[in-house]
């Protein structure tokens, strides 16, 4: 059985509606639409934040299911779990509306005396079973509590032996050596561990469908997981828009997964989103309106006019409030009616570049964990400095450490040594 999975479309960020962006993530959902249809799979699975918000516009409702609709007479199973964004517990949201009008399948959980309880979906034709694991609202990761907590049912899952079944998840998860606080520290907060997750749910449990996570995890063409993140089609904020230049520095791409449920472990494979928008990012140190300007200019030149593109400027040196007027005029003297830009400060002192997943590819082709070749790395640096630690010691502090040291396992590792030198 194939299935797609996707997550985090967030059906459209407030800053978002009525630029030239908007047109993008409905663009972004046809082309998902278009897939599902043209290869004519029987299930899409949306692993979270569909919407940016629980009561998102009319105007989006009304683009949205011009979409959905072309699923549903198609026959097409839309398999859904809430997100943190779209996720309105215990009242209703846009995803109740939908789940009415028959449009998509929501996964239905329920809090009882501090239990999570979800309900399975159940499809006998195809021996498959469905669970979501919620993404509960604001920043309490209530969902990882109620995990670390051993206070999640699956609901009958005892009595689904012969079913494949597939758990919707929107959370953060660290999974077999991938962790995403390696790649940006917005990822750093609460978290299941390693084994944790896995450990926790049904005994034949096939894939976990993760959503949350905006960058695709682990990047790589196909792959075979027990769990993958899609990532984001677009993302949700200028921080998402500039991570697309960093995500296609490192080979990545914004996506959607191909899941062979019947190989196992599940055969995943990438596709790439052709209608997601083209990110051109500049960071420039201005003297004046006009220096920037030239700058914004420069970008426009290579703006492909038939494609939505975005075009972030980010300035040093000069004061960029009361100049966005200016720069849309500039951009309408250009003809360009699909761009999208956005002049900032440049941020002080936060730029941080992805951590390029080289090891990730590794892991893709020969099998290795992250983990194995972290260990590798620290015994090569250990020798090399003559230092007589344990390298999984060593390990187990990076692990213990990690959010707080970021991504560069090299400079975590001389951090640490100088600290137990000292
Ligand atoms: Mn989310």
């Amino acid at each position: 059985m194939i299935i797609v999975h996707i997550s985090d479309l967030h059906l459209v960020p407030e800053a978002f509606q009525k630029t030239p962006l908007e047109e993008a993530y409905y663009g972004v959902l046809r082309e998902i639409v278009d897939l599902v249809l043209e290869n004519k799979i029987k299930y899409l699975i949306i692993a979270g934040d569909l919407f940016n918000y629980y009561h998102e516009p009319l105007d989006v409702l009304v683009k949205s299911i011009i979409e959905l609709k072309r699923l549903r007479e198609a026959g097409v199973r839309v398999v859904v779990v809430p997100g943190n964004h779209d996720f309105a517990y215990p009242r209703k949201s846009v995803l109740d509306l939908l789940h009415g009008a028959g449009l998509i399948h929501l996964l239905s959980s329920t809090v009882e005396m501090n239990w999570l309880i979800l309900e399975p979906l159940i499809f006998e034709d195809d021996k498959l079973a469905f669970y979501g694991i919620p993404g509960f609202r604001g920043a309490s990761n209530k969902e990882i509590e109620y995990l670390k907590m051993h206070r999640v049912k699956f609901k009958g899952a005892d009595k689904l032996t012969g079913y494949n079944i597939t758990i919707l998840a929107h959370l953060n998860t660290k999974f077999q050596g991938y962790d995403p606080s390696r790649y940006t520290r917005r990822y750093g907060a609460l978290y299941m561990e390693y084994e944790d997750f896995f450990n926790k749910l049904p005994g034949n449990t096939r894939y976990v469908a993760l959503g949350h996570i905006h960058l695709p995890i682990p990047i790589g063409n196909s792959f075979r997981a027990r769990m993958a993140y899609p990532g984001a089609p677009i993302g949700v904020d200028i921080a998402d828009l500039k991570e697309t230049i960093e995500l296609e520095k490192i080979g990545g791409y914004r996506r959607v997964l191909i899941v062979d449920l019947s190989e196992e472990p599940p055969l995943v494979r990438s596709v790439k989103l052709e209608s997601t928008p083209k990110v051109y990012y500049g960071l420039i140190e201005a003297k004046s309106v006009e220096e920037v300007k030239a700058e914004v200019k420069r970008l426009l030149d290579n703006v492909d006019p038939d494609r939505i593109s975005v075009v972030i400027v980010e300035v040093r040196g000069t004061e960029v409030s009361g100049i966005e007027g200016a720069i849309q005029e500039l951009i309408k003297a250009y003809g360009r009616k699909k761009v999208y830009a956005r002049i900032k400060p440049a941020e002080v002192g936060l730029e941080e570049e992805l951590y390029a997943p080289a090891i990730e590819i590794v892991a893709e082709t020969k099998g290795v964990s992250i983990e194995e070749i972290e260990l590798k790395v620290i015994k090569e640096y250990l020798a090399k400095r003559k230092l007589n630690v344990p390298p999984e010691k060593i390990q187990w502090l990076i692990n213990y450490l990690g959010q707080n040291i970021g991504s560069n396992v090299e400079k975590a590792l001389k951090e640490i040594i100088e600290e137990l030198e000292a």
